[in-house]
């Protein structure tokens, strides 16, 4: 890949908005994805490998457990801190924002929320640091949207429950060395439980020839008469509410990562587009391709108004779920587009691993359908101003 000269778009100087601890961790992100994320993202892409190389300074700029209270070993930074990590991350490569996520929203919070306090001990700190590495277990083969639907089971053997089923599509399941995993009781209440490497009959196979998130490995999580210790269990929530939380937190994160990409594409297209001459003029010269810059700047100024306000209701813990679901769908919407759009700026160069549009624009297909699908957030949203569901 060309040199990352990556300039941040701030039409509406909402720099202002910020106060400088969250610019100073912001600046940390964008720093260290410039040096240690760009110079090897695409080759990874390219290979479909994961680069754990990158682990370590994950953990470094607090991207691991960014709000969760420093005594577990989390940066105890509030949400507008965490999204602006995620920002920065994502404006590297999703995958890389996507195993950020997993850890902190999908893993770290339901031990911390829904943990007791041995549990949050024994892995919270080894999250932190980078130490442990978790994935999060919700969609089935046959249960994707609809989770509720799940068949994966634990049944009570007196001193351990067992556990069978299999979950797919797992973010860093190859490499995990715990998930955290819902599934049925003989009640049929979802639990949540802490499934460790090792465990017999607990088996992570990748899943190959994906076109999207190549630098992320996803997996299955195969459970066969795995033998779940009772204190592994999440004791403090339960119901289809407990993993919807979690994905409440992870769902903000990726409305600021989504951002992220797409001023990485503006940013991209806007310096391309002034270099590149045709018909004697550079092509940022001819009005339908201002149009394209022009629609570009204004759509993620909107998603950065509206996601720094979810940030700040947030923060006074008055967001509702189906706010966040209109972020999320609408920035990776606002992103797609804009991926697909300054694609079409680099001509032919668009298409090549010179440029990173092409693999944010891949990687964002996943991105509109996980963590929910644009569908099941526009009935969220339906849902929430109607009263009416819609999903069955
Ligand atoms: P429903 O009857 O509406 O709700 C069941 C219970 O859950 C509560 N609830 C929520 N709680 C917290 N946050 C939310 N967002 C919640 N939404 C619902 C609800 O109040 C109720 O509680 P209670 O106490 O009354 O039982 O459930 P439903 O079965 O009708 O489903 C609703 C629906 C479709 C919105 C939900 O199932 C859904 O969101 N589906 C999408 C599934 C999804 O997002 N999966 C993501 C898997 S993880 C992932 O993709 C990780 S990618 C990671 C990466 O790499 O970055
Ligand atoms: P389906 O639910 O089968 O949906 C197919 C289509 O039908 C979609 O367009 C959907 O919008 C539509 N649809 C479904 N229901 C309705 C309805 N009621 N009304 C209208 N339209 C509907 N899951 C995890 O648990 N953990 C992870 O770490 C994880 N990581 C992932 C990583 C990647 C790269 C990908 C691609 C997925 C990951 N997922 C993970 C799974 C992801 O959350 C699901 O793919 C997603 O929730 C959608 O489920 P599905 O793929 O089964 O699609």
């Amino acid at each position: 890949m060309s040199q990352d000269l990556f300039q941040a778009p701030d039409y509406y100087q909402l720099d202002e908005l910020l106060t400088e601890e969250h610019i100073l961790v912001r600046d940390a992100a964008r720093e260290w994805v410039k040096k240690e994320v760009s110079p090897i993202i695409e080759q990874a892409a390219q290979d479909a490998k994961f680069p754990t190389s990158i682990v370590k300074g994950l953990a470094e700029i607090g991207a691991f457990g960014p709000y969760i209270p420093e005594e577990y070993g989390g940066a105890g930074l509030d949400q507008i801190s965490y999204g602006l990590i995620m920002q920065e991350i994502e404006r590297g490569d999703s995958g890389v924002r996507s195993t950020a996520s997993v850890q902190s929203s999908l893993v770290m919070y339901p031990i911390w929320k829904y943990g007791n306090e041995e549990q949050r001990k024994k892995y919270l700190p080894k999250l932190a640091s980078g130490e442990f590495l978790g994935c999060f277990g919700l969609t089935e083969p046959d249960h994707g949207s609809n989770p509720g639907g799940m068949v994966t089971n634990i049944k009570d053997m007196g001193d351990y429950y067992l556990l069978n089923g299999a979950k797919m599509w797992i973010s860093n399941a190859p490499f995990a060395d715990i998930a955290v995993v819902w599934a049925k009781n003989e009640e049929g209440r979802i639990k949540g439980l802490i499934v460790e490497r090792g465990m017999e009959g607990f088996s992570t196979p990748e899943t190959h020839n994906k076109w999207s998130l190549r630098a992320s490995a996803t997996g299955e999580l195969i459970f066969d008469n795995v033998k779940i210790p009772k204190e592994n269990i999440l004791p403090n929530k339960d119901g289809l509410g407990a993993p919807l939380g979690c994905l409440d937190s992870a769902r903000y994160g990726i409305a600021w990562g989504a951002i992220g990409a797409a001023m990485d594409c503006y940013d991209t297209a806007l310096r391309y587009a002034k270099e590149r001459i045709q018909f004697g003029k550079p092509i940022a010269g001819f009005q339908l391709q201002q149009k394209k810059l022009a629609e570009m700047i204004t759509e993620i100024t909107k998603a950065q108004l509206l996601t720094w306000r979810l940030g700040t209701l947030r923060n006074e813990g008055r967001a509702t779920a189906a706010q966040i679901s209109m972020a999320k769908r609408n920035n990776v919407e606002m992103a797609l587009k804009i991926a697909r759009e300054a694609r079409q700026i680099l001509g032919a160069m668009g298409i090549t691993g010179e440029y990173s549009i092409m693999r944010h624009m891949m990687n964002l297909e996943s991105v509109v359908t996980y963590e929910g699908t644009h569908d099941i957030h526009l009935l969220i949203t339906g849902l929430d101003i109607t009263g009416i569901p819609a999903f069955k």
